[in-house]
C-alpha cells in the first residue's frame, strides 16, 4: 500500500464520556470557576446524559467519526471503605455523609465524563513502533478524579486491546511533581487537513502550569495542575523525540483567572493553533518552536484579549470547543451555547474566526449546560484519537457510535437515570444500587467485558 493511501485510511475518532448517572453539582475543583460557582445545585442526571449523546449523534450524522467511554462506578464505596468507613453499604454511606460529606460528594462525582483528561494519546504515525500510545492520566492534583486512573486504564485496555496496535503506558506516579490531566493539555498539529490530514506527522504541543524541580514561577491564586515533569516523562513513555515535542508554560496569569487547563483557551488541529492571546507564558518562542519543528506552516488564529477577555473566555469557554477537519480541509468549530449568548464572544466568533484568512468555516452550537455548571465543554467531554482503518477494525466492544447504538444508549439513560440529584440525595443506598445495575447492563451492551470493580470482585 502507498503511502498516501495508508494516511487517506486514518480519521480522527472523539471518544465522548457518557454522563454517569450520578452526575451532580458538589464544587470540588478548586480554580474551576463554573464548579465553584454551582457547586450545591441540584443537577438533572438524565439531561446531561441526553445533552451529551445529542452532540455524539449530531457530529456522527455531520461525517465526523464518533466513539463513546463508559462512566465509572460511583458512588465509589471501595474509596470510602479505604479511608475507614465500615459496615454494610447503607452504613458506609450514612456514615460518610454524617462525618465527612465532602468525601461522599467526592466519591460520587461523575467527572469522568471530562475525558479529554482521561489520558494522553499517541497516533501511530507519531510512534517510532507505529503503535498508537496510550498513558492514563493520574489526575492527582483532586482527591474525586484521582479515583479515576485504575478504571480508565482497564476501559482503555479493553477497547484497544490489540497488542499489535496499542500499547498502553504506567499511570504516572500519583505525587505533585507528575500531576497530570491528560489530552487536555496536549495538542497535536500536523500539516494535513482534510480527510486525510491526520495520518501525516505530528508535533506535540505539551502545556504545562508549573515546574516541579525548579524553573519559573507558576500560578499564585490557583493551582497548576500539569507539570513539565509529567508532560516530559509522556513524551518518553510515547517514544516522541525532541524535533516532535514542544513544551510551553501556561500563561501563570490565565490559571489564576480560571484557566485551569489548557483546553481552555486554546485549541489546535492540524495545522491551525486557535488560541488566546494570553494562553502561554511566552507567546513568541511557543509559535517559533512549533513552526521550527512543522513541515508546513503554522496558521495561528490569535484571539486578543481587546476582542475576548480572559473573564469571558472562561464563562463562555470559547477555547474549549471542538476544532473538527472537513473532508474538503475546511473546519468547523463546535462550540458550547454559552458562546452564543455573549454578544461579543458571538461577534469574534463571526468577524475574527468565520471572516479571517483561516480554513475555520462552520460554527455548530450545542447545548452541554449541565456538564458546563461544573466547567466542561465540549472539548473536555472528548478524548481525541487518530486511527487508522486497520486500528478501527480491532477496536473492542461496541463503541464507534451509529444510529443504533446512539438509540440503545438514549433508551438505557431513559431506563436507569433519574432527573434529579441534590447533593442531599447522594447518601441513598438506592441511587448506588441503580447505578450499578445501570453499569452491569452498560458494559454488556457495549460489549467490553468486566471493567468496574463491582464485576472483577464478583
Ligand atoms: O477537573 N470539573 C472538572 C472539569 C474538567 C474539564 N476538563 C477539561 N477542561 N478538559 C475538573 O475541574 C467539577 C466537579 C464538581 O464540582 O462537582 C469537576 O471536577
Amino acid at each position: 500500500m502507498s503511502e498516501s493511501s495508508m494516511s487517506e485510511e486514518v480519521r480522527e475518532v472523539n471518544f465522548d464520556g457518557l454522563v454517569g448517572p450520578t452526575h451532580n453539582y458538589a464544587g470540588l475543583a478548586h480554580g474551576n470557576v463554573a464548579s465553584m460557582r454551582h457547586g450545591g445545585l441540584t443537577a438533572n442526571p438524565r439531561e446531561a446524559a441526553l445533552q451529551g449523546l445529542d452532540k455524539m449523534k449530531s457530529l456522527m450524522e455531520a461525517g465526523y467519526a464518533q466513539g463513546v467511554l463508559p462512566p465509572q462506578q460511583r458512588p465509589d464505596l471501595g474509596a470510602l471503605r479505604d479511608l475507614g468507613f465500615t459496615g454494610d453499604d447503607a452504613s458506609v454511606l450514612a456514615r460518610a455523609a454524617e462525618e465527612a460529606p465532602q468525601l461522599l460528594r467526592a466519591v460520587c462525582s461523575a467527572s469522568s465524563m471530562w475525558t479529554a483528561n482521561a489520558a494522553t494519546v499517541t497516533p501511530s504515525a507519531d510512534a517510532p513502533d507505529g503503535r498508537v500510545h496510550f498513558t492514563a492520566a493520574n489526575l492527582q492534583s483532586s482527591f474525586h478524579r484521582y479515583l479515576e486512573p485504575r478504571t480508565t486504564a482497564r476501559v482503555l485496555a479493553a477497547m484497544f486491546r490489540d497488542p499489535a496496535h496499542f500499547a498502553h503506558h504506567p499511570v504516572l506516579p500519583a505525587t505533585p511533581a507528575f500531576s497530570d490531566e491528560g489530552a487536555a493539555n496536549h495538542t497535536r498539529l500536523c500539516a494535513g487537513s482534510g480527510d486525510n490530514g491526520h495520518g501525516e506527522p505530528g508535533v506535540h504541543l505539551f502545556v504545562y502550569g508549573r515546574q516541579a524541580f525548579g524553573g519559573q514561577h507558576g500560578p499564585t491564586r490557583y493551582p497548576a495542575r500539569q507539570t513539565l515533569e509529567a508532560s516530559q516523562a509522556i513524551a518518553r513513555q510515547h517514544g516522541l523525540s525532541d524535533a516532535q515535542t514542544v513544551f510551553a508554560q501556561q500563561n501563570p496569569d490565565a490559571i489564576d483567572a480560571g484557566v485551569f487547563h489548557n483546553d481552555v483557551i486554546a485549541v489546535g488541529n492540524g495545522p491551525v493553533l486557535l488560541y488566546h492571546d494570553m494562553a502561554f507564558r511566552d507567546e513568541t518562542a511557543t509559535l517559533d518552536a512549533l513552526r521550527a519543528r512543522m513541515s508546513t506552516p503554522l496558521i495561528p488564529v490569535r484571539v486578543p484579549s481587546e476582542a475576548v477577555s480572559l473573564e469571558d473566555a472562561v464563562s463562555t469557554y470559547l477555547f474549549n470547543s471542538q476544532l473538527l477537519s472537513n473532508p474538503d480541509g475546511s473546519m468547523t468549530l463546535v462550540v458550547p451555547g454559552e458562546c452564543q449568548e455573549n454578544e461579543t464572544v458571538w461577534r469574534t466568533i463571526q468577524d475574527l474566526l468565520l471572516a479571517g484568512y483561516n480554513p475555520i468555516s462552520e460554527v455548530l452550537v450545542k447545548d452541554v449546560k449541565q456538564s458546563m455548571r461544573n466547567g466542561g465543554g465540549p472539548a473536555c467531554l472528548r478524548l481525541r484519537v487518530a486511527l487508522s482503518s486497520a486500528e478501527r477494525q480491532t477496536l473492542g466492544g461496541r463503541v464507534l457510535l451509529d444510529e443504533a447504538l446512539h438509540g440503545d444508549l438514549t433508551a438505557w439513560v431513559e431506563r436507569h437515570y433519574r432527573d434529579r440529584l441534590a447533593p442531599e440525595d447522594l447518601a441513598d443506598p438506592q441511587l448506588a444500587q441503580e447505578s450499578l445495575t445501570a453499569l452491569d447492563e452498560l458494559t454488556q451492551l457495549l460489549g467490553i467485558g468486566a471493567v468496574y470493580p463491582f464485576q472483577l470482585e464478583a
